[in-house]
């Protein structure tokens, strides 16, 4: 921690696979204009310390299955693998809740129960089979000129942006939605009124059809400037 609380800020619009830059922009804006000297809570990222057990089980119709799927290399592909196998502490081809945790960067993300909830999305029980593990972290591909996008064009990227604020699932970001992860954002040193407040302006700001709500439409050209593809790429190595 640092001892210098004016250099202190959320500085999620730092890191690589932010999942979390649009609200974040908004929070570090409105809070400096509420009130310069407060500090709020930060959160660092780790690094990638997952584990390495190697596993050769793949085989090669699914690795050209997923490829073709999600545009992952057959390298990436068993390299993501094994990190996979690597969390699946009962060897049982799935991971559950508890596996996803181990994450050293989703543990101390504060918005973990929303990805890892994108994880489990897809699948109808509790556990993540690999191709679903693939199909989520393909939205984190970084987009490449003249190749084919699967699953992480900008509005690949935009809409599961959309869908981690997007709480109930019913297509729209209310208020209270903006709150909930503000919530889960910040600690407790800022006050409800002042959560409220950002939550609210970040509504107008955003609704242009003032129904009080962001649509995806909304929020995508409220991100218009933003630059997502970078913003919601991790490197993978090839
Ligand atoms: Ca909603
Ligand atoms: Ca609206």
């Amino acid at each position: 921690m640092r001892d210098d609380k004016s250099t202190q800020e959320i500085t999620a619009a730092d890191t690589d696979n932010e999942l979390v830059y649009w609200l974040t922009t908004c929070l570090n804006r409105y809070t400096a204009e509420t009130n310069s000297s407060r500090s709020y809570t930060s959160y660092t990222q780790g690094r990638n310390t997952m584990g390495n057990k190697s596993s050769l089980l793949l085989r090669e119709e699914e690795i050209a299955q997923i490829q073709e799927e999600t545009g992952f290399t057959p390298n990436q592909i068993e390299r993501l693998y094994s990190r996979f196998t690597a969390l699946d502490k009962n060897d049982c081809g799935t991971l559950s809740r508890e596996d996803f945790l181990r994450i050293p960067e989703l543990a101390i993300n504060p918005l973990s129960e929303r990805i890892v909830s994108a994880f489990f999305a897809e699948s109808h029980d509790d556990r993540v089979n690999f191709l679903q593990f693939m199909r989520v972290l393909a939205h984190f591909r970084p987009i490449r000129k003249n190749r084919e996008n699967k699953l992480n064009s900008r509005e690949d990227k935009l809409r599961f942006a959309f869908s981690m604020y997007d709480l109930d699932n019913d297509g729209k970001i209310s208020r209270d939605e903006l709150l909930a992860i503000l919530h889960m954002m910040v600690g407790v040193n800022i006050s409800e009124e002042q959560l409220s407040s950002i939550a609210e302006r970040t509504i107008i700001e955003a609704d242009t059809n003032n129904d009080q709500m962001i649509s995806f439409e909304e929020f995508a050209h409220a991100l218009e400037r933003t630059d997502v593809e970078q913003k919601m790429s991790i490197r993978f190595l090839n």
